[in-house]
């Protein structure tokens, strides 16, 4: 008999050892309760009734609410977050299905692809179904969803706590150059008085993309900047990518290769593919002597003082094979000299745009996966997981008294335990910071309490008004980082003409972090969630399951971010009465005492909308220039 009555576990086919969970839980005969079950298809029904709302998954597109889409668990290298996309960075096979009468939760941990069909093909019915054949398939049960996060939670293990500075405020941009970029950076935010915390580096700090090496002349004596850096109360976050870059004499490579630590193909040779460093090999996290020698490297940076990473590319991203190239480039010949209609004429098309990130290529290699050879499809979701998992399990031997920050972009479940996310290449779009309101309550489900999005918006041109709004639900996610890619417009807060908000903003964050932590502790320690959707708070109030754009932070506030341009306030719901505090900094704001119902409530491009729940406080630090010089002792409280 098991000690968690309320998980089942029942096993179909050989199912891997994935690392997803931390506790055994006994098999249970027969199929699992709510679903039909059909051997010859793999499928897994169960018919949704009128009221069912639909809950999990994580990272992914669309609502809160998943009900209405078909979502793949498939890590992607997918920088257009669109509506109609399927699978983003990320794969959290957990659900919850509840129409508050009953409820239940279930988790595939099936690191291969898995489709969740929730209404899409029939809008009255779920439907799962794994690619491959070889899985653990849970089923929680419980009184609430939160029970059913629990449930979860104690069976997948404690989520990852960073240091305590990584709820600071974050600057970065992929564009940084040179030691001399950096400097700016600081120096703008301190001349403002605009607190900062952190400043990360992008791939342009290494040389020639090489993971673990420093570019010399742009970063003439590292160690000292580093230490600079310090002392203007700065961490430097660098950036490290999953790929090799395939050079001699370049000590990564000669060991990867020499020690046979880099995935390979049926033949035995190593997959030749390319990213950003050109030519590279993709070390094979998921054998354990490769992961630690990997993740020992990590060791030449924190030796040089650094206290933080953030691991890209890691779904595993690819720009192209050596292999698929050659056949891309041998179809091209069929095409050459000859007249081609128009449906050739797309086919031709074809074969040259689906080069990057091609499902062919994830079937070309192999991984020593606990002593057996695995290919790369049936275990593709675990990849990014176990590059983390390599640099998590290094600093607990490398670096045992120092806490380090870790995040990563694709993930999947049991990642939670050695790092966060950020959920990666969004666009500056008004529907992006909607989007990044709604994912992070599935993000806390599934366990990624330390998560964010990128702050203003990552692919094009940002707004100063979409970054002042972004900046105003930032400064409640546990990551709070501004980033941007390469070529968009400039979007460090210093950019921007309104620089006084921006500084109060930023500091009500840093007024905000006593109760941040609190409450981040206290989803870590109960299995519960930093970020909570109303309809979990408020079981009995049928309204709050149509309410999207508001969340419960902590356990104390609820927030009600205004996603919309020209917008100078917006239409809130209060499942109960509440005192709304109009924040325009840490110590101008207005409160108001507000019945239950409907409001249409003011908000000013400056001010940030915050509810205190009835018989709860916020307590609030004066703000400092970082965390390290905040006054946690002496806070104001202000209650209801
Ligand atoms: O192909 O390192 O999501 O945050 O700035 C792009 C450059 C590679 C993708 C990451 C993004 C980062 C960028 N990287």
């Amino acid at each position: 008999m098991s000690d968690f009555n309320n998980i089942k576990k029942y096993v179909f086919g050989t199912p891997l050892k994935t690392g997803a969970t931390v506790i055994d839980v006994p098999a249970s005969e027969g199929t699992p309760d709510h679903f039909k079950y059909n051997p010859q298809l793999g499928t897994f029904t169960y018919n949704l009734k009128d009221k069912d709302m639909v809950f999990g998954l994580g990272e992914t597109v669309r609502g809160i609410n998943k009900r209405g889409w078909k979502y793949v668990s498939n890590n992607a290298d997918e920088p257009h977050h669109e509506e109609t996309k399927e699978s983003l960075y990320a794969s959290q096979n957990f659900l919850i299905v509840d129409d508050v009468t009953g409820c239940f939760g279930i988790f595939v941990d099936d690191p291969g692809k898995v489709e969740f069909d929730i209404g899409y093909t029939n809008l009255d019915k779920l439907v799962i179904r794994a690619e491959h054949n070889d899985y653990d398939f849970y089923v929680f049960n419980g009184e609430s969803p939160l029970e059913l996060v629990k449930a979860f939670r104690t069976l997948v293990g404690k989520s990852y706590v960073p240091p305590i500075w990584a709820f600071g405020y974050g600057q970065s941009r992929w564009g940084y150059k040179t030691a001399e970029d950096i400097r700016e950076v600081a120096t703008r935010y301190k001349e403002l008085g605009i607190p900062l915390d952190m400043i990360y580096m992008d791939i342009d700090y290494m040389q020639d993309f090489k993971d673990f090496t420093i570019n010399p002349e742009r970063f003439p004596d590292f160690e000292n900047f580093v230490k600079e850096m310090r002392a203007e109360g700065i961490h430097l976050i660098p950036i490290i990518d999953a790929g090799v870059k395939i050079e001699k004499g370049y000590d990564v490579y000669e060991e990867g290769v020499k020690n046979g630590f880099f995935c390979k193909k049926e033949d035995g040779t190593n997959l030749v593919a390319a990213v950003w460093p050109g030519k590279v090999h993709f070390p094979d996290f998921l054998n354990e002597k490769a992961a630690k020698w990997f993740g020992d490297k990590y060791k030449v940076l924190t030796d040089a003082g650094i206290e933080g990473f953030w691991n890209d590319m890691n779904e595993p991203a690819i720009f192209y094979t050596e292999d698929h190239l050659k056949e891309v480039f041998e179809g091209l010949k069929e095409f050459e000299g000859k007249e081609i209609d128009i449906f050739e004429f797309f086919n031709f098309k074809d074969l040259v745009s689906s080069i990057d990130n091609n499902p062919e290529d994830y079937r070309r290699f192999y991984h020593e996966f606990n002593g057996q050879r695995v290919r790369h499809d049936r275990v593709h979701n675990l990849y990014g997981f176990y590059m983390t998992k390599a640099a998590g399990e290094a600093f607990a031997r490398n670096n045992p008294d120092k806490d380090i920050l870790l995040f990563s972009r694709a993930s999947y479940t049991g990642m939670h335990r050695y790092g966060g996310v950020w959920t990666g290449d969004n666009s500056a779009w008004w529907s992006h910071l909607l989007l990044n309101i709604k994912q992070m309550p599935s993000l806390s489900m599934t366990g990624f309490l330390y998560a964010g999005a990128d702050v203003g918006g990552f692919n094009g041109n940002t707004t100063e008004d979409l970054m002042m709004r972004w900046v105003e639900f930032g400064i409640f996610t546990p990551l709070f980082r501004n980033h941007a890619a390469l070529g968009t417009r400039n979007q460090e807060l210093y950019r921007f003409e309104r620089t006084e908000d921006f500084k109060n903003l930023v500091g009500l964050r840093y007024a905000l972090i006593p109760y941040i932590c609190v409450s981040f502790i206290n989803a870590v320690v109960n299995d519960g969630m930093y970020m909570q959707p109303l309809s979990f708070v408020y079981r009995n109030d049928e309204r709050t399951r149509e309410v999207e754009d508001q969340l419960i932070v902590g356990d104390s506030i609820m927030i009600a971010p205004v996603h919309e341009q020209n917008a100078n306030g917006r239409y809130v719901y209060l499942p109960e009465k509440m005192k709304l505090i109009r924040f325009r900094s840490y110590d101008d704001y207005d409160t108001e005492i507000l019945k239950a119902g409907d409001h249409y409530i003011k908000a000013a491009l400056n001010e940030v909308l915050v509810f205190i729940l009835p018989g709860h406080e916020l307590k609030l630090a004066k703000p400092a220039r970082n965390v390290g010089e905040l006054d946690v002792e002496h806070l104001k409280v202000i209650s209801f």
